[in-house]
């Protein structure tokens, strides 16, 4: 059999185990400087700060977390002011973090798998889970927000980072009263979340919050069984949930065997169901459509033509397992399905859903033009694997045109390691594509992060800056950018 270039350069792998693992450390240094090691040259008109918000601490003073979503959240805030750019990362202080910074030891149980020391005995019975915020960081309504899906907001110095509280929106939410990391704005400029109360059946909240940063309105619904909904998307007319196959066991939590997250397995051959809320008009009923979907954590975008909601959406085949004595440092990429990019037709006249496989390749937090949420779009972006199959760390950005299908990547392999990255669209830009991307891109050779400026229109011509950081930063998860 003779192999075509491409094929041959698939056979080998684009990374090191060791190289990739160098990303898990955590970073205990807060920083404040000017970064001046740059290659090429930060475009002037790009003036703005980009948030990140990820686990900062892999360990609590050497005692390692059993995963990576249990670390606590670590704001890093990279502010750009006339072709120069400036670094600050803080720690959110959470109770929770403050406690075992003090403690010097694990106080609390995680969801993924994070158990106080001392097996099940030192774990059984308790129900009390470290709040932590270290998924998603939005600046909205002149207030800084660090999100955690499963607690309510913590309230930052959009300046200095330090925390200040929580938030409750003049006590529209109660306390513990959750709210999701994954917000998203509409057309209007109108923030939409959700939030999810566990139990034997759901509640889906979800609220929408004007630009003063003030919630307006909040709805709430119940769902028949257990949802483990992590994002969620918005159309004109509609709030989207994919309900994701699982079950639920929370005996082994109770016992102290393993965590919340342990319990719950991917049912593989049920349906998704798809919830969809009517945003207007809480009289309207909900619908509920099935289809076959897997496991997704993130969607990229939906929007309505007709009769039809279309939905573009990361889905898994499977979920790796959590497993109470496995190390994720040790994690075996080949043996774990990727996420793909998926389209689903919802058609509301007949009820029926049909669905396609939009790229084969391994992919993970798409972004878009912020403009086009809810709305039909052209172009989407997502950090992407390296190869062009199978599973691997994310290493690549890769760009879908999905009106003429052409693909473009740019590649940080083999030691490059790339996080969410972030469509910024240039200041009075004509096209949905005229921007730049922004990602942290971490490099194994130097154990430190960068953080690549990519021409959005163009990605193959490579970098337009390279920002080199004087220190790593943990892979992380979502961010935002406000030109503010
Ligand atoms: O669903 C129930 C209610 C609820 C809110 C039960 C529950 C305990 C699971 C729960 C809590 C959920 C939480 C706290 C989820 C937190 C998720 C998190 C911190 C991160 C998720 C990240 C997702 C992805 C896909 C990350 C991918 C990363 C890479 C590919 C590489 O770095
Ligand atoms: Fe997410």
């Amino acid at each position: 059999q003779i192999l075509e270039p491409q094929d041959q350069q698939n056979l080998q792998k684009s990374y090191t185990l060791k190289d990739w693992q160098g990303g898990y450390e955590s970073l205990h240094q807060e920083f404040d400087y000017w970064i001046d090691d740059i290659e090429g040259e930060i475009p002037p008109e790009l003036q703005g700060t980009l948030f990140r918000n990820g686990p900062g601490l892999l360990d609590i003073n050497g005692e390692k977390l059993h995963h990576p979503f249990d670390g606590d959240g670590m704001i890093s805030r990279i502010t750009f002011t006339n072709g120069r750019a400036h670094f600050r990362n803080r720690f959110v202080t959470t109770a929770g973090y403050l406690a075992e910074k003090k403690a010097g030891k694990i106080l609390y149980r995680g969801v993924f798998g994070t158990q106080k020391p001392g097996g099940w005995l030192a774990n059984i019975f308790d129900f009390k889970i470290k709040h932590i915020a270290n998924t998603n960081v939005i600046y909205w309504g002149k207030k800084l927000l660090a999100l955690w899906e499963a607690s309510e907001p913590y309230l930052l110095n959009p300046h200095t980072l330090e925390t200040l509280g929580n938030e409750y929106f003049n006590g529209v939410l109660s306390t513990g009263e959750a709210f999701s990391a994954h917000p998203r704005i509409d057309a209007n400029g109108t923030l939409v979340n959700f939030a999810i109360t566990p139990g034997l059946s759901t509640t889906i909240n979800i609220f929408e919050l004007n630009t003063d940063g003030e919630i307006t309105n909040k709805q709430n619904h119940s769902v028949a069984g257990f949802c483990f909904i992590h994002d969620f998307v918005i159309t004109e007319n509609y709030c989207i949930f994919f309900q994701n196959p699982v079950s639920f066991n929370p005996i082994p939590f109770a016992l102290g065997i393993s965590s919340a997250a342990q319990c719950i397995k991917v049912q593989k051959n049920q349906p998704t169901k798809i919830i969809i809320i009517p945003r207007q008009n809480p009289t309207k009923k909900i619908k509920i459509l099935e289809t076959q979907a897997g496991f997704i954590f993130h969607h990229v975008n939906a929007f309505e033509v007709g009769n039809e909601i279309i939905i573009d959406s990361i889905c898994y085949e499977s979920l790796p397992e959590v497993e109470p004595n496995s190390d994720y440092r040790e994690t075996d990429f080949d043996a774990n399905s990727p996420g793909k990019l998926w389209r689903f037709n919802l058609n509301l006249q007949t009820n029926t859903v049909e669905n396609h496989l939009i790229d084969d390749r391994s992919c993970e937090f798409p972004t878009i033009h912020p403009n086009h949420v809810g709305k039909s779009y052209r172009y989407l972006y997502t950090a992407a694997a390296h190869k062009s199959t199978g599973n691997a760390p994310l290493q690549a950005i890769f760009k879908l045109d999905l009106e003429s299908q052409q693909r473009q990547l740019w590649s940080a392999a083999p030691g490059g390691f790339i996080g969410e990255p972030i469509f910024i669209p240039r200041p009075n830009s004509q096209t949905e594509d005229d921007g730049w991307l922004i990602a942290l891109v971490y490099d194994a050779e130097h154990h430190r992060s960068d953080v690549v400026i990519l021409d959005a229109v163009n990605l193959e011509k490579g970098e337009i800056a390279r920002l080199h950081l004087k220190h790593h930063i943990p892979y992380g998860l979502h961010g935002s950018f406000t030109p503010e």
